[in-house]
């Protein structure tokens, strides 16, 4: 998944002030705290907060993998060759070194690297789509409501605009997730954006190793629920329909399959006694169920473990991304 909110530059009101059970519970149990910051997880919004590290043990191992793969292509092809550190390092930091030294050295570097990558990816997803109801009020969701306590330093509002801007947000994003190694948003209109994508999830928790996937979101607008796409996938009131986009993720290759829909939304949380203000960024992705599969056992692996991947990944950059945000909007 991709942060990627855009915002009409009008004024957009304060969420309502609807005290939900799970944000007076949120002061209780803090998750985990990065550079000062409490963040809670939820992987949804009648569960508890995660009483376990999600950001650190996912982006540690996803970081592992990535390096190890990027090395391992480096070394095959003697592409990008000056980036690769001796000894090697597989912490995140490093990777993000790795990362920008490939881009900067290479425009298409990530894209020939890893080019048995994206042609499994898209054979895996191919397959995925082609097994599967095209009814989308099938579809099954990944995701995860991560609520960011940054006081009066980052609001709803704010936040959705960095997001919009490309040359902050596609700066950041290949430090935002070890398996992000391309974002360009192609399109900054006021009502529309559109992007190109290239990263991966998958394998840290689930057997299938990651799948880095060449995509675009052609679309990305305001959602139109029980329209263009199924009522279910709204959220409650309290998200502002104007800090939300939806749209589809196309494979940049072949007859162009829709294989899942991103959908992000804002939210401000009031501050009270117990903890300051927060934001609440909630991020989904709906995907082809697999329901023509016969395999159950594969089946069962992507409904569970590949999609609590995703969830995890989406955890990682939602933290990083709204961190750094925070600080370029004080830096301002
Ligand atoms: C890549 O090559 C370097 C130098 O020969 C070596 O140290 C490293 O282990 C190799 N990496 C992988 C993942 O094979
Ligand atoms: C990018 O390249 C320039 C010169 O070509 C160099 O000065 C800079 O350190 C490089 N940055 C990274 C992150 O490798
Ligand atoms: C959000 O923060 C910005 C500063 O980044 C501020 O100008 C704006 O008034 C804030 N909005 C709300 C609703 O608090
Ligand atoms: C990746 O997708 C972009 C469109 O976003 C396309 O221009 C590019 O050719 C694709 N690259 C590969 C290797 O599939
Ligand atoms: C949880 O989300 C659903 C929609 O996805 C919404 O109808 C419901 O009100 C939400 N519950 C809470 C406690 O926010
Ligand atoms: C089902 O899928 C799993 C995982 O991809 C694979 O290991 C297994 O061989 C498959 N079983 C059959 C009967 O095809
Ligand atoms: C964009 C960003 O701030 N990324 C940070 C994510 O967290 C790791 C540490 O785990 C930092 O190294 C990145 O800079």
């Amino acid at each position: 998944m991709h942060f990627l909110v855009q915002t009409p530059l009008r004024h957009v009101g304060q969420a309502p002030l609807l005290l939900c059970a799970f944000l007076s519970a949120a002061s209780v149990t803090a998750q985990e705290v990065h550079s000062g910051i409490t963040f809670d997880v939820q992987f949804s919004n009648t569960s508890a907060i995660e009483t376990t590290p999600i950001k650190d043990p996912y982006e540690a191992t996803a970081a592992q993998q990535a390096s190890i793969r990027l090395q391992t292509a480096i070394n095959e092809t003697g592409i990008a060759k000056d980036c690769l550190t001796n000894p090697v390092d597989i912490s995140p930091t490093a990777l993000y070194a790795l990362k920008d030294c490939i881009a900067n050295e290479t425009v298409d570097g990530f894209f020939m690297l890893l080019a048995d990558d994206i042609e499994a990816s898209n054979t895996f997803w191919d397959r995925v789509v082609t097994e599967s109801t095209s009814d989308m009020t099938q579809w099954v969701p990944t995701r995860a409501y991560v609520t960011c306590y940054f006081g009066a330093a980052l609001n709803a509002t704010s936040f959705a605009e960095w997001t919009l801007s490309s040359s902050l947000v596609d700066a950041a994003e290949l430090n935002a997730n070890p398996e992000h190694y391309l974002f360009a948003l192609t399109d900054e209109s006021l009502t529309e954006a559109s992007a190109q994508i290239f990263e991966g999830w998958g394998g840290v928790l689930s057997t299938f190793g990651t799948k880095r996937t060449n995509f675009t979101v052609p679309a990305y607008e305001v959602p139109d629920f029980g329209g263009s796409v199924p009522a279910p996938w709204s959220l409650a009131d309290s998200f502002n329909l104007e800090l939300q986009r939806i749209g589809p993720k196309v494979l940049a290759y072949g007859d162009g399959n829709t294989f899942g829909y991103l959908h992000i939304a804002v939210r401000d949380v009031p501050a009270t006694t117990a903890h300051p203000a927060a934001i609440q960024v909630y991020s989904a992705v709906w995907y082809p169920p697999w329901d023509q599969n016969t395999n159950t056992t594969e089946r069962q692996e992507f409904l569970t473990n590949y999609i609590a991947d995703e969830a995890h990944h989406m955890v990682v950059e939602v933290v990083n991304l709204s961190l750094k945000a925070a600080a370029e909007l004080a830096a301002v």
